[in-house]
This record gives C-alpha cells, structure tokens and sequence, in this order.
C-alpha cells in the first residue's frame, strides 16, 4: 500500500474507531490492558501497528486479544515479533504513542519515517482472541486497522498458540506447521514418544484434573483430546460452561491466594493443575492426607524441567551448560537448591517474561520461570544440532541414543517462544512418567521458604527505583538501608520493594523461616515503604 492510499484507508477507518478524550494507556509489561470499554480506538491503531511491524521486518506478526488473568470485564492486546517473542522495546513506546495520539496520522508518519518502512511491502498479521466476551469486537477492531494484504484471522486461541503460529509462519514451516492441527500433532506426537520410556505406568498415573479458568485453555484442551491417545486423561474443569473467567479459579487465584479454585473437590494425592485466562501460565497442587493444601508454582516446575534436562545432558555425554533464570521473586529456597545442590547456573532477571525470555537466550539450554507460573525451556541453535546429530549417530551406546532422543523429543514438546500452559503441562506429566515421580515427590525435592506479597499505594510509584534485577532500591534515599536493617532481624529472611508494571501500587516481597517471620518482615517493610515512599490512604496494618 502506498503512504497516499494508506492516509486516506487510515481517515475512513478512524472515524468508526474514536479515540475517547482525556483517556492515556500504556503499553506495559504485559502490553495493553484496561477495562474493554476503553480499547476500541487503540485495538484498531495497533492493527495500523502490526501492519507496519510486518513491513519493517518483512515477516509474519501475531497481535493476540486478551487480558490474560485479569476479570472478564477487562481486555487488551500483546503483540508478537517474527520469532513468536514479544514484540522488541523500541516499538513498545510506538505502540504507547500511537494508542494515546490525538493527531493519528502525525504519529504514523513519524513512525514510517524513524524506521524507513517501506510502504509498498507486503504486510501478514495473525490475529487471535480469547473467550472474553469483547473479544470479538475488539479483535474484528484490530483486524479494520490491519487493513492488511495477507492478515489472517485464528479467531479463538491461547496467547502461545498465536506466538506458535507466527514462529511456524516465519520459519517456513522448519518450527511446524501453523496451525491449530499442526501444533497439537506436533506437542502430543512428542509426547507420546517421551512417555514410552515410562515403565510400568498405571492408569492411575494417566490421570490428571485442569482447572481451565473459564477460558480459552478449557477450549484447546478439549480440542487436543483426541491427539493424546488416552496417555493423558484429563478431567476437565471450570470450563467455561457455568463459571465465570478467572473468577476465584485459575493460575493467578490459586498462586495469590494458596488456595485450591472453586469448582470442584479435592482428593487427597492426586495432581491438579491451573491454568490462566489465555493459557500462558500453569501451577500445580495437591492435597495431603491430612487436607492440607500444596503448591508447586513456577519455581517448583523449573526444578523439575531443569534437573531432568542435565541428567539427559549428561547421559547423552553432551557438554551442555543448562541455566535457570528466575525473578527476585522466586523463591530462596529454590534458588538455593538449584546453586548448590543440582549445580545449574542461576541468573535473576527484572519481572517481566521478556526479561527472563532475553536472559534465557544466552545460554544452551536455559529453563525461565516466573514463580507465577509463566515459563519455557529455550534450546540454542547450536545445542538442538548436538542433540539432533547424536540421535541420529549409530555409533553411540544405547544409554546415549535413549537420552539423546529424549532430549529430541523434549524439545518438540516445548513452545519455545513463550510460556504455555497445555505444552508445559504435557512436559511436566512426561517428565513425571519417565522418573516415575509422584506430584508429592516432585514437592519434596525442596521445602520453599515461607513468604508474603503486599501492596502498599503511594502517590507515584516511580518514587521507588531499583537495581540488580529489582533487589535492591536506590531511591527514595534511606529505603534501602532500612529494608537491609529489617530483614537482619529475622532467619534466613529477604525482602525487596519494587514498582508494579501493570498495577499502580509498590509491591512488597518478603521471605523468612517462619509464616509469622515473613508476614510480620512484610508488614514492617510495608511501613518502611508507606512513610519513605510518599504513601496515601491508610498506613498498612498487620496481618495478624
Ligand atoms: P507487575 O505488576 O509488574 O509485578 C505482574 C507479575 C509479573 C508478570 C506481569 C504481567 C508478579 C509479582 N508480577 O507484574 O510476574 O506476570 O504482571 O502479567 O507476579
Ligand atoms: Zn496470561
């Protein structure tokens, strides 16, 4: 399309898709997210955006409707570059300006200007939505501004689906076949093949429950069912047909509160998995005997994952350095025992799955988790040609062909361009099978240090503002210092402040050895925070 042609199209399509007045969004951490009533106009810019995404890049770009784990009420929209990663950070602030601008077509054309795009190219955009009930609105609003030559419409997926496509799109295939069919052929086949080095599996250990969220994972689960050949049984719950999304149900419900979701019953010693909104987070849990409650988040399944990679590695002989990179939040305990007990480089990376997704790519196997659950293994390029070429060599011993293709097939079954719940799931429940594990065994590979989460409000969060992966404050003067003097009180205790990137609010983090121990931290450094950092409303009160 050529600049003239593309003033005008943009000028007709802009009057159905206003921009309310006074409204300023931001594209974050986790792209844009408010409640659906305000999107329309910036749905329909970042179409414009994807449009001109895929021209400057002269690839595929997904843009994918939703608001994650956030209430039904609200929605938004991430953006998804070539490789099916997050879209790079320059054009995060474009996005911003675009969503916020008063005068559309100026900021159209500074943007074509700054990055030299080429109008005449050809322009692909994948769009997806999830099962909100906006959804369809808004995706058909980012499909006006897409305008495009070759866009194409995957109406209902989850959030990894869409980044899977556009990497299938722009690989030419080489990643698998981009579509719906061709994912779950791809993940369930690599599944299939992993759990035949399971010995002696009983039905019993097929069995696994899926808390869906009410979204659009309960959906695609169901649609794979057939491609699992009954080596997974999957009781499926909170599917969408009654309960509402997200609501007391669903990955971030069930991490947050430590709770199990509504919806069901609970029996003692099976595994339950949780899924969020559009299916790119997963946590698992139990019940003991006794009817206690036990989570394992994101930091229990990179342990897993990560430990079962380096004993492959090393039956394989492959000299492959596997690293985990976690978030300030995980848990110490974990970060502990993956230093010095399993002996895997750890890295901590700024709260945000680009970050880790970013840090992760410097290694040759690297395991990322947040402890929310978000989280995916990423080989190199130059370690998937180890592991394919020693597959295929009929000169090794059998413990090496029986390792290397584990490793082969592992990597099929993992999505390796974000974090997604159905692939981890099926990783995990390999991973499982294989060692023979039960999910009280899994959890007891560390005890995790007990910890507590808090908000505090202050008048402008940028007020905090931290270094070293977000563990530290450098500003308001004297926060650090006094964070340092709190958690010297308390045993095996940690503590740090941070601003939220999706919520107006400072987060609280703390850690010690006791329940008591980590709130009363919490609450103190809460305080600290309250009265250094310019707090409003109410001074924060203590948990007990
Ligand atoms: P913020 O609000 O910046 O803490 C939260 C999560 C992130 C990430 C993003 C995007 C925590 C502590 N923070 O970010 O891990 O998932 O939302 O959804 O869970
Ligand atoms: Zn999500």
């Amino acid at each position: 399309m050529l600049y003239g042609d593309m003033v005008g199209e943009v000028e007709k399509q802009s009057i159905m898709h206003p921009k309310p007045p006074g409204l300023t969004l931001h594209y974050g951490t986790a792209g844009l997210r408010t409640n659906a009533k305000h999107l329309d106009h910036a749905m329909f810019r970042m179409g414009l955006l994807a449009t001109l995404r895929s021209k400057n890049t002269k690839a595929t770009i997904g843009v994918m409707v939703t608001a994650s784990h956030n209430p039904e009420e609200d929605n938004g929209l991430k953006l998804i570059d070539p490789m099916g990663e997050m879209m790079a950070p320059a054009w995060e602030h474009y996005a911003t300006q675009l969503a916020n601008a008063d005068d559309l077509l100026t900021v159209l054309k500074d943007i074509i200007e700054k990055e030299a795009i080429n109008m005449s190219q050809e322009a692909n955009v994948f769009v997806g939505k999830d099962t909100r009930s906006s959804s369809a609105r808004l995706s058909q609003a980012v499909l006006d501004g897409v305008s495009a030559l070759d866009g194409h419409n995957y109406g209902l997926v989850t959030t990894p689906q869409l980044h899977y496509m556009v990497r299938c799109q722009n690989t030419k295939g080489k990643y698998g076949e981009a579509t719906l069919d061709g994912y779950y052929s791809k993940l369930c086949q690599a599944f299939i093949q992993l759990t035949k080095n399971a010995s002696n599996r009983t039905d019993d250990q097929k069995l696994l429950s899926v808390d869906g969220a009410n979204g659009i994972g309960a959906l695609k689960v169901r649609e794979m069912e057939s491609h699992l050949k009954k080596e997974l049984q999957i009781s499926l719950f909170n599917d969408g047909s009654q309960g509402k999304l997200n609501y007391q149900c669903g990955a971030d419900f069930v991490k947050v509160q430590q709770k199990p979701p509504t919806g069901f019953k609970m029996n003692p010693g099976e595994r339950y998995c949780s899924f969020d909104g559009d299916a790119d987070r997963i946590v698992y849990y139990y019940t003991d005997s006794e009817g206690q409650f036990h989570l394992l988040d994101g930091d229990k399944i990179a342990t897993l994952m990560s430990t079962f990679l380096k004993e492959l590695l090393e039956q394989a002989g492959l000299n492959l350095k596997v690293a985990v990179v976690q978030t300030a939040y995980a848990n110490g305990s974990s970060t502990h025992y993956l230093e010095n007990t399993m002996k895997v480089i750890v890295r901590c990376a700024k709260t945000g799955v680009k970050h880790l997704h970013h840090a992760a790519q410097e290694f040759d196997v690297a395991v990322y988790f947040e402890s929310n659950g978000h989280g995916t293994v990423l080989f190199s390029e130059a370690a998937e040609e180890k592991i394919c070429q020693l597959a295929e060599d009929p000169n090794i011993n059998d413990e090496k062909k029986r390792a290397a293709l584990l490793l082969q097939n592992t990597i099929n079954v993992i999505n390796q361009t974000v974090g997604d719940a159905i692939s981890d799931m099926l990783f995990i429940e390999a991973i499982l099978a294989i060692k023979g594990m039960s999910v009280q065994q899994w959890d007891a590979v560390y005890a995790d240090l007990p910890n507590r989460q808090l908000k505090v409000k202050v008048a402008d969060r940028r007020a905090i503002d931290t270094t070293d992966a977000e563990r530290r404050a450098v500003s308001p003067p004297g926060m650090q210092d006094t964070v340092d003097s709190l958690v010297n009180k308390y045993k095996q205790a940690r503590s740090f402040v941070r601003p939220s990137g999706t919520e107006d609010i400072v987060r609280v983090y703390a850690e010690a050895d006791t329940q008591e121990s980590a709130d009363a931290l919490a609450h103190e450094v809460s305080l600290a925070v309250y009265r250094l950092a310019g707090g409003v409303g109410e001074e924060p009160k203590p948990l007990h």
